[in-house]
């Protein structure tokens, strides 16, 4: 088999980004609710982050935002009439349900979708389960058009398998890449080609309600889930690990487990109250990875306290491998500012450690509502037929940096409250934006007004 690499496929902040605290157990969202969002920052913010990665020699593609304001889902609930006579009845009668069918929350990648490598897979096909993002309505209505776009960039089925989300509701509260971490020998030949070591993390058993799970916010991601994207994947279950997410750290604000540990290659890097069973964690992945090197990054609570790592988005950084080889550390702008934060990366990188350097890039509009540089990604694993056989029209270049942030620069409003989201007129600008965008990344009809 020939060399497969990584792609981080980065969500593009959609026209509709604001804060409206939709996110019970997620600090940063409901401590946030009401600021002035800036859509038009936010959105430049992520092509940046983009860009800076496509230029230090990795490999970076889009994801295209959802269709907000949802009119399709507001109808389902009763509101009737023309377009925008449906979002201003939405905006007087139940305006918290607006502000969630108007959410950009789509812009956090890691969560659109679990994926596998060919080289891991019973098939040898590319493996696709977009995640039904259950415990949270305004991100549950995602998936439908999730599973279009990744059927629109990853279109032959003889490379691609595509699965439509779990079935919904609570027990299978699927969260995708955020509780999903894929680890694997890089320095082989055969690069992120060779089969991987596949690292799910639970926060809470769905059919069990005996053991451990949070009690102040809730575990989005359930074990039974875990299990059922690793069977549709058709992965070898000896390379598979299942490890219980802390239910403490859980109740301090890590809503998913990205936000405490964060892998890449043979390297995990994570806080020492990650998970529930920390050792035992460990030395399963040990095991897994068969004998072969495998490090443990670990974070002391004493140097890093869960709430310092909550706040500055430590773990939520991306690891990544630059093509000579060494490991770095794309951090959020917040681990500047926060002392035992900056301590920590200063003393990291004098240590004889895979992580050999941290760089930090700003997306701070994103961060305001929870998510940091590796919930603004999507992970996915090709080799060079898959490669070739993908759509070329959402792989970053100097081209598309450049029509990208024209596009924004034409359609995005500089600034967007909630009270804003009452405006029909979002509606027609973010359709209009969005029909264009179809076009630059040849993604045909997936919205729904596309579809009508
Ligand atoms: O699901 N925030 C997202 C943040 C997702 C972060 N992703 C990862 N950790 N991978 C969430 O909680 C806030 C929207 C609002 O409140 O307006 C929001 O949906």
């Amino acid at each position: 088999m020939s060399k497969a690499f990584e792609f981080n496929f980065d969500g593009l902040v959609g026209p509709t980004h604001n804060y409206a605290g939709l996110s019970h157990g997620n600090v940063a969202s409901t401590s946030n609710a009401n600021l002035i969002a800036k859509p038009k920052e936010a959105a430049l913010q992520g092509l940046q982050k983009m860009k800076a990665l496509h230029d230090l020699g990795l490999k970076q593609g889009v994801i295209a935002p959802m269709e907000r304001p949802d009119v399709f889902t507001l109808r389902k609930l009763g509101f009737t009439g023309t377009d925008a006579q449906v979002i201003i009845k939405a905006a007087k009668q139940a305006p918290k349900v607006l502000a969630a069918c108007s959410s950009a929350s789509s812009m956090w990648t890691a969560n659109a979708c679990t994926m596998a490598p060919s080289s891991d897979t019973a098939d040898e096909k590319v493996h696709f389960t977009p995640a039904n993002l259950a415990n949270k309505f305004h991100r549950s209505i995602e998936h439908p058009t999730t599973g279009r776009i990744l059927k629109a960039m990853f279109s032959d089925d003889k490379y691609f398998a595509h699965h439509p989300a779990l079935p919904n509701g609570d027990h299978f509260g699927d969260e995708g890449a955020a509780n999903h971490t894929r680890f694997v020998d890089v320095n082989s030949s055969k690069g992120y080609g060779k089969k991987g070591v596949h690292f799910f993390v639970y926060g809470k058993y769905a059919f069990d309600a005996s053991k451990p799970a949070p009690h102040k916010f809730p575990a989005r991601q359930t074990f039974e889930a875990s299990q059922a994207v690793a069977r549709l994947h058709g992965l070898d279950i000896d390379n598979v690990v299942y490890a219980q997410q802390a239910p403490s750290v859980i109740d301090k604000g890590v809503f998913h487990n990205d936000v405490i540990s964060v892998g890449n290659g043979n390297v995990l890097f994570a806080h020492q109250k990650a998970f529930l069973n920390q050792m035992q964690t460990y030395t399963d992945l040990e095991r897994a990875f068969d004998g072969e090197e495998f490090h443990v990054v670990e974070v002391g609570a004493n140097d890093v306290p869960v709430e310092d790592a909550v706040k500055s988005y430590l773990f939520n950084s991306q690891l990544v491998t630059l093509p000579s080889g060494d490991m770095v550390l794309i951090c959020p702008g917040e681990c500047e500012t926060i002392t035992s934060v900056k301590d920590y990366l200063d003393w990291l990188v004098e240590q004889d450690t895979p992580i050999k350097e941290v760089k930090i890039y700003d997306v701070k509009q994103s961060m305001q509502n929870g998510g940091g540089p590796a919930c603004l990604r999507q992970r996915i694993v090709l080799n060079e037929a898959e490669m070739a056989a993908m759509n070329q029209s959402v792989i970053m270049s100097d081209d598309l940096f450049t029509s990208l942030n024209t596009w924004v620069e034409k359609h995005y409003r500089e600034t967007l409250t909630e009270d804003d989201l009452a405006d029909p007129s979002l509606l027609t600008e973010s359709r209009t934006a969005l029909d264009e965008l179809t076009q630059i990344l040849n993604l045909g009809s997936v919205y729904p007004f596309q579809r009508v």
